[in-house]
Order: structure tokens, then C-alpha cells, then sequence
């Protein structure tokens, strides 16, 4: 409630000399103390990994959130609709649990491992396009800050441009994961992302029939901070065109 509040005063603030920077901060940091209070009530001892707010030890060593209070900052901040609160739980090590809410639309992805992936509690599949000339395929833009991945992320982009119909970037890496969990995208990679950004839709994705591997083939997405997801037949293909 406290972002889509926000959400509106930013728009009023695009048009301000200082702009809505300092006020974005601020509503991010407001929504990671609303989850951290909420879900250390629900779940007394378990962990923290946050964005804004850092580790926090819990006294639980098997149960760790790792939250995303405001994904998609630079389109909160511009005043555009795409962003999400995204919530993770990770036991032991594996994601069992997700959930990315996009206040600005009341979309709200959840999944729990073994019962499913769903959209405001429709059942949630990955597509069933199998060829790459016939999907849509989301990625991440380095922004200005990563100057030096800009080469090998327009080396990709030229090679699956050429391969796809086409392109979308949503500035919200939660949002795109959930995307592909939906079916909206047949595929998605990115790099240079953090475990807040993707836990959630790792779990989305695997229990909407869909897969996952890090941008090397591996499954150290969380800790590479690299993801390429899709239903099986695209993701390999994807795969196959940025691996590396
Ligand atoms: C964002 C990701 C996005 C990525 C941006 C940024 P934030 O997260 O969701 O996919 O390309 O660089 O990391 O910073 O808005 O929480």
C-alpha cells in the first residue's frame, strides 16, 4: 500500500527541479521495513538477505528471505508502472518459496515448491513455442554505472536478435522471471543481477514447468548472479546463443 501511495506522489515529483530521487530511496527503504517487520513476526529466527538493508543473521541457519523491497527503481523513479516487491525463502540452500507483487497493477505471482506457480490464483504454465523464431525473449541493459559489460551484452543482443521475433526489456528482473513463468515471455537472460532479484522467480518459473540454469550452463544462479530461463526447448537454445 505504502508504494502504490508513493507511486503516485512520484509521478507529481517528475516535473520537480530536485527530482524524485531522495523520495524513492526513501519509499524503498519504508517498503524493505514493512516485509522485515512482517515476516520476522510470521517467522520468528529466520535470516535476512536484503538489498537495502544487507544480512541479517538469523538465528534459524536453514531458513533465510531474500527480499527485494522496490525492483525496477529507475522505473519507480521515472514514474513507470513496472516494478515489484519480490520475496524469496530459501531452506537449505534451495528456493521453496516466492513471491513478486506489483502494486501499480495488483499482480500477484506466487509459487511454493511442489504446489504450483500462480497469477491472482491462476494456475501459471511457461509457453509452448519451440522455436526461437517464433518467441519473444526478455533481457537485462547494463545501465550507465556498468560501462564495462556494455560489448559482450550488445554482442548478445546482436546474435539473439537475429534468432528471435524479437526483444522486450521491462527494467525489473523479478518481473521478467514471472513473465516467463506466465508464458508472456518464451525466454529471459540477464547478468550482473543479485539473489533478491531473481530467488523469487527461479521457483515461479520451475513450478510453472520451466527452466533455468545460470548463464553457463550451470545452476549457480544466486551466486553468479547470471540467469537464463525459459521452457525447455528455448532455454537451451538461449542458452546456446549466450553461453559463456
Ligand atoms: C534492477 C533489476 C533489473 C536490472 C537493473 C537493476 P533494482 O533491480 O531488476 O533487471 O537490469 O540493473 O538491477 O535495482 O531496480 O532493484
Amino acid at each position: 500500500r505504502g508504494l502504490k501511495r508513493d507511486f503516485g506522489e512520484v509521478e507529481n515529483l517528475q516535473v520537480s527541479v530536485k527530482g524524485p530521487g531522495d523520495f524513492v530511496t526513501l519509499a524503498d527503504q519504508k517498503a524493505e521495513k514493512t516485509v522485515f517487520e512482517e515476516l520476522s513476526k510470521a517467522r520468528p529466527g529466520y535470516g535476512f538477505v536484503m538489498e537495502e538493508g544487507g544480512v541479517v543473521e538469523g538465528t534459524d541457519k536453514s531458513h533465510t528471505w531474500h527480499v527485494d523491497p522496490l525492483d525496477g527503481t529507475t522505473n519507480f523513479l521515472h514514474g513507470v508502472p513496472i516494478f515489484g516487491v519480490s520475496i524469496a525463502l530459501v531452506r537449505e540452500g534451495q528456493v521453496i518459496a516466492g513471491v513478486v507483487y506489483n502494486p501499480a497493477v495488483d499482480d500477484m505471482f506466487v509459487a511454493e515448491r511442489g504446489q504450483g506457480a500462480y497469477l491472482n490464483n491462476r494456475r501459471l504454465r511457461v509457453s509452448g513455442r519451440n522455436k526461437l523464431t517464433d518467441s519473444l525473449i526478455g533481457c537485462g541493459v547494463p545501465h550507465l554505472g556498468k560501462r564495462r559489460e556494455h560489448p559482450r551484452f550488445l554482442d548478445e543482443l546482436d546474435t539473439v536478435m537475429a534468432k528471435v521475433t524479437n526483444v522486450r526489456r521491462l527494467g525489473a528482473a523479478a518481473l521478467d522471471m514471472c513473465f516467463v513463468a506466465a508464458g508472456r515471455y518464451d525466454g529471459y537472460w540477464e547478468r550482473g543481477i543479485k539473489s533478491w532479484d531473481i530467488a523469487a522467480g527461479l521457483v515461479m518459473i520451475k513450478e510453472a514447468g520451466g527452466f533455468t540454469t545460470d548463464c553457463d550452463g550451470g545452476q549457480d544462479m544466486l551466486e553468479k548472479g547470471t540467469v537464463c530461463a525459459g521452457n525447455e526447448a528455448i532455454q537451451a537454445a538461449l542458452l546456446g546463443l549466450i553461453k559463456g
